[in-house]
Order: C-alpha cells, then structure tokens, then sequence
C-alpha cells in the first residue's frame, strides 16, 4: 500500500494536517485532494472541531500540483474529469483554517494557501505561480483569490512573471498575516488555531462567512448580510455567555450553541 498524501493529528479542538509526499516536496495530486476531502467533510460538521492547520515540510509547504501526474493527460482527459474540481469542495469548507507554511508554496500550492483563511509563515518561505513557465497557468483559483488579496498589479506579475516572491514581499503585500521564526511556525499557527477553536463557533463560522461575502457582492448588500447575521448570534446561549461573563469579569465558557 503506497504512503497516505496527508497525516491528521488532532490535538483537541484542532485538526494538525500534514502534507506527506516529502520526496515531491509535497506536489499536491489527485490522492491529495481525495484524502483532504474524505477527512474533512466530515469532520466540518464535527461541532467539537474549532480549526485546522494544514502544513508541510520545512523545505515546502507544497510545490504545486503534481506536473508528473498532468504532463501526459489530454485535454479531453482534464475536461472530462474537470481536474481537480474537488479543490471547490475544500475551498467551500467551513470550518476555520489556518496554512502554516515553510519553504516553498508554488503553483497549486500557493493556491492552497490562499484556500486557507490565513497564513502564517516562516522568513524563508517563498511563494509564487510559476506555472506561466510550464506552459500553462493558475488553475486551482489563483486568478480569482490572489488579486482580491494582493491587488490587481502584483497579481498580474506574478502570475504573468511567474516570479519568486521572499517572505518579507509576501507579508508587505497582505499575503500572508504573520512571519515568524521558521522553526515556530507550526507552533505559533497551532496557538492561533486553540485561541479561534476557544470562541463560539456560530461566531467564528459567521464571521468567516461575512468576511468572504465581501468577495461576492456589493458593501451595501455586504454589510447588511453582516448585520443579518449579527443579529443572529443574539440567538445563540453563547453570546448570552461571552457578555455575562465580561460584566461578571471572569473568561466565558463556549459552548457551541
Ligand atoms: N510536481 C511533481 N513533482 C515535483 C514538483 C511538482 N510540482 N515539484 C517538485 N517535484 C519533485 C521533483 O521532480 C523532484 O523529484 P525527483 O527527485 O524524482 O526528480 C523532487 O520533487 C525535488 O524537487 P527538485 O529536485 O526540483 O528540488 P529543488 O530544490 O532543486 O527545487 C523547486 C525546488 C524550485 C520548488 C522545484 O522543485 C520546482 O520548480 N518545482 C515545480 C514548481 C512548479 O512549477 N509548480 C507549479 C506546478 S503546476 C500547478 O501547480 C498547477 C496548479 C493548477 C492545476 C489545476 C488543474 C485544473
């Protein structure tokens, strides 16, 4: 039996998954995305889930799609089985997720990330859509997600260059959230990961989704969809509790309902 692509740990309210396919500096294939999904779709309806951190190695977080497993297929091949639809699916998931990246995040790696609520990632970290130099371009978001994150001109160079981009450019440009010591970046994501999974989950899954309405109408439609769902977590034990307990100044306890 080959290798599974990922390794899950779950360390209480978190999901710790690695990608595990060190030999192709974790090149993201169609085994990837079925075990991603298999894993996680149900686990996002698991109440007592808060998070998930997904990681690599220290050398790459992920170097892109397998080109190994693309290079012969045909385009009928690739339209007929829609390659790697199922990338939407863990990109529609919702429970939290937070990439903690080291070494290199390529291509579909890159695009991995930016599937991810946030990253955070050590200084020697490197990102980049190289795939304009294999031929081909982003196809797992890149197009749509990395303009609305670092803006229209740096998207288009470094998609249309297929440049490198360090650590430093990468958290200057919104990219990222945090840069931290290399060998702290499992770590500080896991700590942000127990704090997110310590607060109400109706809030931490509406605030998301508010956030990520913003991508898809306009700021009137989107802050009155903000406002909507505000005032539904007044439905919820858990804003009574978050309130009661700063008058009565001690840490609230978080339920889930
Ligand atoms: N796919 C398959 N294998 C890979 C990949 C990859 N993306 N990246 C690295 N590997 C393999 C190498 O082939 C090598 O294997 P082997 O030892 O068997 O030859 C092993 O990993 C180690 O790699 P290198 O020897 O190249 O390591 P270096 O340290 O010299 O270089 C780099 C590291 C710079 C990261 C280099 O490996 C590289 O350039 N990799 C490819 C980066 C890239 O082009 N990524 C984009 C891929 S295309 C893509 O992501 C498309 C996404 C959209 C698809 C959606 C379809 C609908």
């Amino acid at each position: 039996m080959s290798e599974p692509s990922i390794i899950s740990e779950r360390r209480d309210r978190v999901l710790l998954i690695t990608l595990n396919r060190p030999g192709q500096l974790n090149a993201l294939s169609a085994d990837t995305i079925a075990e991603l999904n298999a894993l996680l779709v149900p686990a996002d309806k698991d109440p007592s889930l808060g998070c998930i951190v997904i990681t690599g190695s220290e050398k790459a977080f992920a170097a892109g799609a397998d080109i190994k497993e693309m290079q012969d297929k045909s385009y009928q091949a690739m339209a007929r089985q829609d390659y790697f639809a199922e990338w939407e699916t863990f990109a529609r998931l919702r429970t939290p997720r937070i990439a903690a990246v080291n070494g290199y995040a390529l291509g579909g790696g890159c695009e991995l990330m930016l599937m991810c609520d946030f990253a955070i990632a050590g200084r020697s970290a490197r990102f980049g859509l190289p795939e304009i130099k294999l031929g081909v371009m982003p196809g797992m978001g890149g197009t749509q997600r990395l303009p609305r994150l670092v803006g229209r001109a740096l998207a288009m160079d470094l998609i249309l260059t297929g440049r490198t981009m360090e650590a430093d450019e990468a958290l200057a440009a919104g990219l990222v959230a945090r840069l931290v010591e290399d060998d702290a970046v499992v770590e500080t994501a896991l700590q942000a990961a127990q704090t997110i999974a310590g607060y109400s989950k109706p809030a931490t899954l509406l605030a998301r989704d508010a956030v990520n309405r913003a991508d898809e109408v306009s700021l009137s439609e989107g802050t009155l969809f903000e406002r909507r769902v505000f005032h539904s977590l007044f439905a919820t034990s858990d804003q009574r509790e978050g309130m009661t307990a700063f008058v009565e100044k001690r840490p609230p306890v978080f339920t889930g309902n």
